[in-house]
C-alpha cells in the first residue's frame, strides 16, 4: 500500500480508466448473467452494509431474505420450502449436497451426476470428499437414466439432475430421477441456477420443481436469469431438515445457528433479487424470457440461412452451434470483439446464451461476422 493518501478525485480516475477496460455486454454472448434490473441497483446501493451473517442486526434485510425465498419457495411448487440467498450456483449446490450428506450419515460417500454437469461438482467432490459419478448423456444430451441408475450403490449420498445445463440448456428427465431417489431413499438435488427462472415462464411444462415428489432441493440464482445483482444465488429445500443439517452453532451473535456456508453475508443481493421479483412480478418475468426466447429463435433461424445448424433444438435461451473448427471461430469472433464460448468434447461446439442484454440488431452483425469467419477458415 501506498504511504500517502491519494485523493477521491484521484482515485476516481484511476478506477475509471481501469474500468474503461473492461468489455460491454452488449457484446456478450458467453454470460449468463446480465445487467441487473435498475431497481435491483437501487435497492443494493441501499442494503450496502447489512450483514445477513448476524441477522439479529439487521432484521429488515433478514425479512426481506425471507420473502424471497417464500416467493421462490411459491414459484417452484413448494411456498413452505425453507432455504437462503447465497452468493450464487456454486455455493447452492456445495450446500444442497453438504446437507444430503449430513442426512445420509455415510462414509466415503459418492453422488452421482449428469455428465452435463456444472464444473462446481468437481469442486464439491474435492471440498466433501465424496466421489463424483458421472451419468451418460443420451443422445438429446439429457442425462441417461439407465446409466444413472448403474452409478448408485449403498454408498450413494445424493442424485443430482439439472434443469438448465450450462452447456446446452437442456432439461434432466427429473421425474425419472424422482423415482429412482425415492426407491433408493435419495436426496435429489435439481441444480437450476440457469433454468430456474426461465422453466416457469414457457409454454412447456417441463415438471422438474418441487411439484415433483422426490425432489428434495434446488439451486436457482437470481443472478443470472432473475435480473438480481451479483451475488444473489438460492439454495431451496422442501424440508427444514435439511437446513438444520447445516447448522452450527453460533455462540455469542445474535441467531443461535447459522446454516449458511459463509458467515458475514451482504443483504445486498438479497434485498436486490426482492425489488426485482416485487417489482416486475410473474408478468415481468414471462416478458423478459419471451423476449430471450425471441433472440435465440432469431439468432437459430439466422444461423440455419448461413448453413449452421444447433446441437439440439434450443429448450431455452442457450444455445451451441455446429461450426468447423470452433476453436478457431471462437478466436476470430473474439478478434471483432464477439465474447462467445464453447461446448466441452465431446459435443465441441460454439455456445451463445442469449440474455435480456442482446438485441436483434446485435445479433444480425454477429452473424454476418460467424459467416464471414466461417469462410475465411474454411
Ligand atoms: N449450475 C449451473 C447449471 C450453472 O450454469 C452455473 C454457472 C453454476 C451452477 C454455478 O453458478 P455460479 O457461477 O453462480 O457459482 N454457469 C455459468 C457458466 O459457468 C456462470 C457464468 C456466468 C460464467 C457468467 C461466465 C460468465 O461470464 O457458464
Amino acid at each position: 500500500m501506498r504511504d500517502k493518501a491519494l485523493s477521491e478525485d484521484e482515485v476516481m480516475r484511476i478506477l475509471e480508466k481501469t474500468r474503461e477496460r473492461d468489455y460491454s455486454y452488449d457484446r456478450f454472448f458467453s454470460t449468463m448473467c446480465t445487467l441487473p434490473h435498475p431497481i435491483a441497483v437501487r435497492a443494493h446501493d441501499m442494503f450496502l452494509e447489512t450483514n445477513l451473517g448476524d441477522p439479529g442486526l439487521f432484521p429488515g434485510v433478514a425479512e426481506l431474505e425471507e420473502r424471497v425465498v417464500q416467493m421462490l419457495g411459491e414459484m417452484l411448487g413448494c411456498p413452505d420450502a425453507c432455504g437462503y440467498i447465497s452468493t450464487g450456483g456454486t455455493e447452492s449446490n456445495i450446500q444442497a449436497i453438504r446437507a444430503a450428506r449430513n442426512e445420509a450419515g455415510k462414509k466415503n460417500g459418492n453422488i452421482v451426476v449428469p455428465a452435463s454437469a456444472h464444473f462446481s461438482f468437481d469442486k464439491i467432490g474435492d471440498l466433501l470428499s465424496l466421489e463424483v459419478r458421472k451419468a451418460e448423456l443420451d443422445s438429446e444430451l439429457k442425462v441417461d437414466l439407465s446409466s444413472v441408475e448403474s452409478l448408485l450403490d449403498d454408498r450413494t449420498v445424493a442424485l443430482v439432475g439439472i434443469a438448465g445445463t450450462t452447456e446446452f440448456g437442456q432439461v434432466d428427465p427429473i421425474v425419472g430421477l424422482a423415482v429412482l431417489a425415492a426407491e433408493q431413499g435419495l436426496h435429489l438435488h435439481v441444480d437450476a441456477a440457469f433454468g430456474g427462472f426461465v422453466l416457469p415462464f414457457l409454454e412447456r411444462d417441463w415438471r422438474w420443481d418441487f411439484r415433483v415428489k422426490g425432489v428434495s432441493s434446488i439451486t436457482i440464482d437470481p443472478h443470472k436469469m432473475g435480473m438480481s445483482t451479483i451475488p444473489a444465488g438460492g439454495l431451496l429445500f422442501r424440508g427444514q431438515e435439511c437446513l438444520s443439517a447445516l447448522e452450527t452453532e453460533t455462540h455469542y451473535l445474535t441467531k443461535a445457528r447459522q446454516a449458511s456456508l459463509t458467515g458475514t453475508r451482504s443483504g445486498a443481493a438479497a434485498a436486490a433479487t426482492y425489488a426485482v421479483m416485487m417489482h416486475l412480478g410473474r408478468e415481468g418475468f414471462k416478458e423478459m424470457v419471451d423476449y430471450c426466447m425471441d433472440l435465440t429463435r432469431h439468432l437459430v433461424s439466422g444461423a440455419r440461412l448461413i448453413g449452421i445448424e444447433p446441437v439440439i433444438e434450443p429448450i431455452m435461451n442457450v444455445v451451441a452451434l455446429k461450426v468447423p473448427r470452433p476453436v478457431d471461430v471462437r478466436d476470430e469472433l473474439m478478434k471483432r470483439d464477439w465474447h462467445v464460448s464453447m461446448t466441452r468434447e465431446p459435443n465441441r461446439a460454439l455456445r451463445l446464451i442469449l440474455m435480456g442484454h442482446m438485441t436483434h440488431a446485435n445479433i444480425d452483425l454477429f452473424l454476418e461476422d460467424l459467416d464471414e469467419v466461417c469462410r475465411e477458415l474454411i
